[in-house]
Formats: C-alpha cells, structure tokens, sequence
C-alpha cells in the first residue's frame, strides 16, 4: 500500500493501477486550468511546450493511469470567456478519452468562465461533464458505481465576473446518507476585501463536508487543520513567477466513509522558485558563481525526486553584506544573460540585490552630510523606527509605489512583486550610501 491514511504529501504515480473496487473511491482533483494560456517568463525550446492545453492532456493521461472514478474541476477552466472555439478542441478530446474510461467530470464555474462553462458543457455532455451550481446557486448530485451512491457533491459557480459576497451565506443543508461529501468552490479565502466570492476557511467547517476542492487562488496550499480539509487546489500549470512551489492535481481517496488519504501529483512543466544566496564570503566571480549554483542545486533537490523533472525557472535573492556591490551587480548580470544552467533545465529568471554594504551604519549616521542622513534612515528601519522618525518619506514611498504599480503599464505584474516600501527606502539608501562612499574613496574595490 502505496498511501498512508491520512497523509498529505507528493505521489509517486505507477505505470498501471488496479481500479478502484467496492465503495472506494479516487478522485482527482484540479482547478484554474486557463486553458489558452502557458506558462510566462520561461524560455521555450518548442511552441506550446508549457502551454496549459498540454497540462490538460497529461491530467487526462493521469486520470486514465490512475483509474480514477472521478475527475472534479474547480473553476477557470477556460482562461477566458470568449475563448469557447480555441478550448472547445482540446477539452473535447480529454473529455472523450475521459467518459472512454468511465470517469465521470464534475465542474464548477469562475469568474473568467461563467459565461463560457454552460456552453461548453451543453456540447460536452454526451462525455459525462457535469456543470453543478449554475447562476450561484448551490446544487447537490449524488455519485454512484454500480448503482450505488459512493459520493455526495456540492458545488457552486460564479455566476458573474465579481461576486462580492461570501457563498456560504446560502450554503444548503446536506443530505448525504452516510457517504462522503466533497464540496467544489471557487473563491478567494480568508480575505474579506476582495471582489472574487471572499470565504473566510472557518465558513467551509461545521457544514456536513468532508473535504473542500477550492479554486481560484494559482498557488496550491493544503489547509489540514481539524478534521476537514481544505485543499486550494492551485492550477496544475504553474503560470507567473508568483506561483511559486510545486503545481499538479490531487487524488483523494474514500472508502465509502470517510477520507483515506490526500496526495499531490507534481504534474507542471514548469517551476518557479525564489531562494537566497548569502554573498558576504564572496571575493571573486568564480566564487560568485558557486554561491548562485549552490542556490540552484538547493532548489533542484527540495523538489519531488521522481517523474519528468519540471524546468525551473528562478529568482535568485543575493543578501549578506558585502563590499563589492558592482562587482556582483555586473556578475549578477553576466550570469542572467548567459544562463550557465539551461542545459540542466534551469533558468535564472532574474538575480535582485539585496545586500548591506560592508560598513557600520550607526558610525555613519554620526555624520550630517547625505551619508549620515541616510545611514540614519538605516538605523533607524534596523530600530523598527522608521514609521515614528521618518513618516513623511513613508508616506511619500507609498504613494509612488501605489501609483507606479496602479498604473496600466504594469497591470500585468503580480502584487507580490511590489516592494514593501521599507525594502523600497533600505534598497535606495544603500545605493546611495555605496555610491557616496565609493566617490569620496572611503570603500576599497579589492
Ligand atoms: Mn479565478
């Protein structure tokens, strides 16, 4: 036996499986397919090689492997709207290949395809896709194997592109005969200000549930506390940066009661990751280029080691302090363009700095020219003093970086790529200080 009950963990998928018998079931779950897009900020050798259609034929191909019972979707499946004849192909051939194995499909809608999913569903019905919770209301449908129930569903849709209200304000009351219930949603939760159906995670307690499949946030998180698990299924693909971690659907497992175990099958064929890399030992480029390395090597081996590697896309944060900041700024740069580890599958998105130059801050705060001022600006952020001494540049820092980043030239970055504006200042500051210090000679270049 393969799986522990319960575990959380990573699969490591066999070749062939016996099919799931009697009352137990295995049920793969995924979500925010967004069909028509692919992954972004990653070199590509093959058009579409890290397309979301190609995430969508290896789930199918999973599901087939595996012998699942059941495949549930959990919302934007399609990436937008008006993308019904681009999507229609691809979902058309995994649906077909999916009803050929008797696995049945059960979908809720999202807010980039509430429009398109009732459409889609009508012509791809004959496959055995369910479309539940269509107009936001909750609907319940029972799963059976040979006639016998072995799974209650629960779903709802959006029914717009912004539902500023929580969904289990109208959650229903279940009836489902002592056999497992699963509920399907696509909602942001545990943040109360935000126009994509807000759901704080104790809500999806205490109703009757057994596990929740929830969509629409892209990186996978699984919520494990109490006795109800809230998977946030995360897309199979991983698309931005921001989506950091390991992507691939689940397979839950029940043996006709309860939950028997919950595993993530690592599936995307990219991955974004952020590590750090101390600079402070660093003297030469060659040594700049093992303490990078050594960062990508950490990266590699925290991944599951089993199944087609993913290709790894990664941003690469040098911090210590440091004398030598142009130096690794201009190394930094050389390794960025020069890839040294794409025949290894590893690509160096970007290398941001973030390191203290080699001198002592509180010294130079001493002094009253443009050193000491922002040495003392320094100080005072190490001293957690920054909002009480120096408010108004705060103030004034964030408003730039809330205009620059409101702006519709930067629409398509992610908000976690917003500098906090403390790292903004610090960031600034040292810059400052490096320059300074390097013209008045105060700093050797050795
Ligand atoms: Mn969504």
């Amino acid at each position: 036996m393969r799986y522990k009950n319960p575990i959380f963990g990573f699969a490591e998928v066999p070749e062939t499986r016996e099919n799931a018998k009697g009352k137990h079931m295995r049920i793969l779950c995924t979500g925010d397919l967004h069909l028509g897009r692919s992954s972004s900020k990653v070199l590509t050798t093959r058009d579409g090689e890290h397309s979301c259609e190609n995430a969508w034929d290896r789930i199918v191909d999973l599901a087939e492997r595996e012998h699942v019972n059941v495949l549930v979707l959990s919302g934007d499946i399609v990436d937008e709207n008006a993308a019904y004849f681009e999507t229609l192909g691809p979902l058309e051939r995994g649906m077909r290949r999916l009803s050929e194995c008797k696995i049945a499909t059960y979908v809720i809608a999202g807010n980039h395809d509430y429009e398109v999913l009732p459409k889609l569903e009508r012509d791809l019905r004959e496959f055995n896709l369910h479309l539940l919770g269509v107009g936001g209301e909750w609907q319940q449908t029972v799963h059976s194997n040979n006639g016998e129930p072995v799974l209650h569903l629960v779903g709802w849709s959006f029914a717009d592109r912004y539902v500023d209200n929580n969904p289990m304000q109208s959650f229903p009351s279940l009836a489902s005969n002592g056999v497992p219930v699963l509920g399907i949603l696509h909602a942001t939760l545990d943040s109360a200000s935000c126009r994509y159906a807000p759901v704080p995670t104790s809500d999806l307690r205490q109703r009757g549930v057994d596990v929740w499949v929830v969509g629409h946030v892209h990186a996978p998180v699984d919520c494990r506390d109490g006795d109800c698990p809230v998977l946030n299924v995360g897309s199979p693909q991983a698309m931005d940066p921001g989506e950091t971690g390991v992507h691939g659907p689940w397979i839950i497992e029940t043996d006709g009661r309860n939950v028997t175990s919950i595993t993530q099958v690592p599936l995307s064929s990219v991955c974004y990751c952020r590590e750090n890399a101390d600079v402070t030992e660093v003297r030469a480029e060659s040594e700049f280029k093992d303490c990078v390395e050594k960062a990508v090597n950490d990266i590699i081996a925290t991944y599951p080691q089993f199944g087609d590697p993913p290709v790894f896309s990664c941003r690469i944060t040098l911090s210590g302090r440091s004398s030598l900041l142009r130096e690794i700024e201009v190394w930094a740069e050389k390794v960025v363009k020069s890839q040294p580890w794409s025949g290894e599958g590893v690509f160096i998105d970007e290398i941001p700095l973030d390191i203290s130059l080699d001198y002592d801050v509180r010294a130079l705060a001493e002094s009253g020219d443009a050193v000491g001022i922002a040495a003392g600006i320094l100080a005072a952020i190490e001293d957690g003093k920054l909002q009480q001494d120096y408010s108004g540049l705060l103030e004034s820092v964030k408003s730039e970086i809330g205009e620059v980043f409101g702006s519709r030239h930067y629409k398509l970055l992610n908000a976690d790529d917003r500098p906090t504006p403390e790292c903004y200042i610090r960031t600034e500051c040292r810059r400052l200080i490096d320059t300074l210090l390097r013209q008045k000679g105060e700093v050797s270049n050795a």
